[in-house]
């Protein structure tokens, strides 16, 4: 669109809004006038048609703030930004009229909203299906040093849902819910298609909770879409997740069904023109409820059965055996009683073709174990990087693997570069546009061509210029929204992810730990450090909200010993959340990822983060391993023990916390936790626990790995003295993060799995 043309179409739709001029608007009301016109423009878009339509079934759509990712996808991004400077206004300071919805957890939610982005981008038939919750994940706020939760209403009066006129009923025990449909729409960048994201919803939500985010569970009528559960296994409530699930699924089956129909198509033909990606085991009753609504409408059950499977592709996202879901039976027999006799008899199939009991979907002690069934009625099973694929197939799921070995294939994750280097760092996209032209859009791997400027001077400058800009931006809108104030001159080491314990931010705590010791005993810096944590606890996860209570009394410690502040200092981001992603990725010097080896699947924000010019300070972990061989050895700083040998720790049970709490530069770390200074500061039963567990058990192993860990961190802080070496590694690291794009993950499900066009 012209910018002219742009202009009158503002002017128009300023007076049929609010009967003013444009130029009368304020910030709020030009967020509302632009909300209406992508709202238009996406909605005149039609949908890819194609062969085969694909349904991307998940519980989490972590989508972020939608205005600047749609005006990039209309094509109109950079003509507004242009427009609203001519009238004196400030695109960020429109967006920051509007809500976050916070639709989901963490890196599965949010490479749910990244795959919507690129299927539409590469102009792929493909939809959405998941729960609108009201409320979303709870919105984290800082007292007494202490997580506590509020409900965060984003929906507003406008906002980017859609009400259609399309409602399903969904059959509970003893009682029937309507599913109402809401939607997004999700424009396809560089094309003229907008696919949709189905988000479903009962008739009548409840009010928000009078306090916190405490709720009436059983009050499933009103209730079902408040919440997002955290990703914990927190048994209060756990059956609220059932009825939320097959909420879903069956609402969600009923549109493929109704949309085969009105495609013309016959329930024998299927899977030739649906394919069903299962996001993590959460949406996996769309399995037997297939098989009930198409046995119900009178196909052979063995055909049904067959269709679904050719139909149905699962996607694993965790090794963590705590985090596979497995619900008693007695759950769905309350929830969903029709649903009971269609996975007994899936069982029964399963068991007959399979006898053995590791193989079983319903267990001996009547647990149904979601991802066996997901195994056994889908053609493809994947996991989310090399390393995690690898360890499914030789470990974690073996046996599934000996039977099905065709099914297992692996599946990098990847992020959207639009939302991740366009919108959030524009600066850095003008110069790689400048040094290696805009074509990269279309193919990411062309970032390649930045290798050959890796030895210019002009550009390795203006790289350290531009995150120097960033870091000053990121202090500004700290400084503005949380009254924290930084150092721009000090080095970002940041850690921004779910609080969980394999994650280890507890180990960075402890380097913490040890800078301050040093830093006490004249040992300086050469450079002032800044440590940026941000992240969530599940509400019950008792050891999250310890850690992050360390961290921020080690905050307040810090920031009030006029010997350590000029040199050490410590922040948490409070929320952090997709907003505040985009705003710290760009700002970030070293990425912090840390996890123990095994344990995290794929990682998404190391790849964010090295398209942005931070350098990883890693361990051999899911997608790390991918990133160190791109950019090599001399390009990342790597440490910790192996996956191979924590695998076998745990089989042997052979690692003792306490042996490695004994080491004299250990011991000194550990028990700083329960040092006057912090017990003075903070809650000494809180950080007794903390310690007491660290020492004893320290399941995720943080004490093994934490001496080399303050090793290479110290020797990366010594490296980035050498500014223009430093700037080398940035370039390197942005050159070869084209791989991680979801277009091309994006591409590899569709040559692999979904075959839509
Ligand atoms: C399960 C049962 C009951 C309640 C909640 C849950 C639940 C909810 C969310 C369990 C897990 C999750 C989320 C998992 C997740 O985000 N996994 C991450 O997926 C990313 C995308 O593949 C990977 O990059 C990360 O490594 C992986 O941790």
């Amino acid at each position: 669109m012209e910018i002219l043309e742009l202009k009158k179409t503002i002017d128009n739709l300023s007076q049929e809004l609010f009967s003013c001029a444009s130029e009368q608007c304020d910030d709020r009301q030009l967020y509302e006038l632009l909300l209406n016109l992508t709202q238009r423009m996406s909605q005149a878009r039609r949908a890819p048609e194609t062969g085969r339509k694909l349904y991307y079934f998940s519980a989490e759509f972590l989508v972020g703030k939608l205005l600047s990712n749609n005006l990039l996808a209309l094509g109109i991004f950079d003509q507004v930004r242009d427009l609203l400077t001519e009238m004196g206004h400030d695109l960020s300071a429109v967006e920051s009229m509007e809500p976050e919805p916070s639709l989901g957890n963490g890196g599965l939610g949010r490479l749910a909203a990244c795959f919507l982005d690129s299927i539409a981008a590469l102009g792929l038939p493909g939809d959405g299906v998941g729960l609108n919750y009201h409320y979303g994940l709870f919105m984290q706020k800082f007292r007494n040093h202490k997580q506590t939760e509020m409900p965060n209403a984003w929906i507003e009066q406008d906002s980017w849902l859609i009400p259609t006129d399309t409602a399903f009923t969904v059959p509970f025990g003893g009682f029937d819910l309507t599913a109402k449909m809401y939607d997004v729409a999700v424009p396809g960048a560089g094309n003229e298609y907008a696919n949709r994201l189905h988000l479903l919803d009962v008739e009548h939500p409840a009010a928000q909770p009078e306090s916190g985010i405490d709720f009436d569970k059983t009050d499933i009528a009103h209730n079902l879409t408040s919440f997002l559960y955290p990703d914990d296994s927190d048994e209060n409530g756990r059956l609220l997740r059932v009825y939320q699930q097959y909420f879903m699924v069956s609402a969600g089956a009923q549109l493929i069904l109704k949309e085969l129909e009105e495609r013309g198509y016959s329930m024998e033909e299927l899977s030739e023109h649906v394919a069903i990606q299962i996001n993590d085991t959460h949406p996996s009753m769309v399995i037997p409820e297939l098989v009930r609504l198409m046995t119900q409408r009178g196909m052979d059950m063995s055909a049904a059965i067959e269709q679904v499977r050719r139909s149905c592709a699962y996607t694993n996202h965790t090794i963590l055996a705590e985090a596979l879901e497995k619900w008693p039976i007695h759950f769905i027999e309350k929830a969903a009683p029709q649903l009971v006799p269609v996975i007994l008899e899936l069982d029964r199939r399963a068991k007959e073709a399979y006898p053995d009991a590791k193989l079983a979907i319903v267990d001996e002690q009547n647990l149904v174990h979601m991802a066996h069934m997901d195994i056994h009625y889908s053609f493809s099973v994947n996991g989310v990087a090399q390393l995690h694929t690898d360890i499914l197939v030789n470990s974690e799921l073996k046996a599934f693997a000996d039977i099905y070995p065709s099914k297992f294939n692996n599946k990098t994750n990847g992020v959207t570069f639009r939302r991740w280097l366009e919108v959030c760092n524009p600066q850095l996209t003008a110069l790689i546009d400048e040094c290696i032209g805009k074509d990269w859009r279309q193919d990411t791997e062309k970032l390649t061509k930045l290798m050959d400027f890796a030895q210019d001077e002009a550009v390795l400058q203006r790289l350290l210029d531009i995150k120097q800009e960033n870091k000053n931006r990121l202090c500004r809108f700290l400084k503005a929204e949380q009254g924290i104030e930084l150092n721009p001159e000090s080095i970002f080491d940041i850690q921004i992810k779910r609080l969980h314990e394999y994650k280890r931010q507890q180990m960075n705590a402890l380097y913490v730990i040890h800078k301050y010791q040093q830093i006490k005993s004249g040992i300086r810096p050469e450079r002032p450090i800044t440590v940026i944590f941000g992240g969530k606890a599940a509400p019950a996860y008792v050891m999250a909200k310890n850690i992050i209570h360390l961290i921020l009394c080690l905050k307040q410690l810090i920031e009030n010993d006029p010997d350590v502040s000029p040199w050490l200092q410590v922040v948490m981001v409070e929320n952090y959340n997709v907003t505040w992603a985009e705003r710290l990725i760009p700002a970030c010097d070293i990425s912090e990822q840390i996890s123990l080896a095994s344990k995290e699947a794929s990682g998404t924000g190391n790849m964010k983060l090295m398209a942005n010019g931070a350098v990883t300070l890693g361990t051999m972990d899911g997608a790390n391993v991918e990133i160190a061989q791109l950019v090599g050895k001399e390009n990342i700083y790597t440490f910790g023990t192996d996956s191979d040998s924590v695998i076998r720790m745990y089989d042997e049970a052979s690692y003792k916390a306490l042996d490695y709490y004994h080491r004299p530069a250990v011991e000194k770390l550990v028990d700083f936790i329960i040092s006057q200074e912090l017990l003075e500061i903070g809650d000494p039963v809180k950080l007794a626990e903390l310690w007491r567990d660290m020492k004893r058990k320290d399941w995720f192993m943080a004490l093994l790995d934490v001496e080399e860990y303050i090793e290479v961190k110290d020797h990366a802080f010594r490296d980035y003295e050498d500014r223009r070496q430093w700037a080398g590694k940035m370039i390197v690291n942005i050159a070869k993060s084209g791989f991680f794009s979801s277009d091309r993950t994006i591409r590899q499900y569709n040559e692999d799995i979904w075959h839509l066009k």
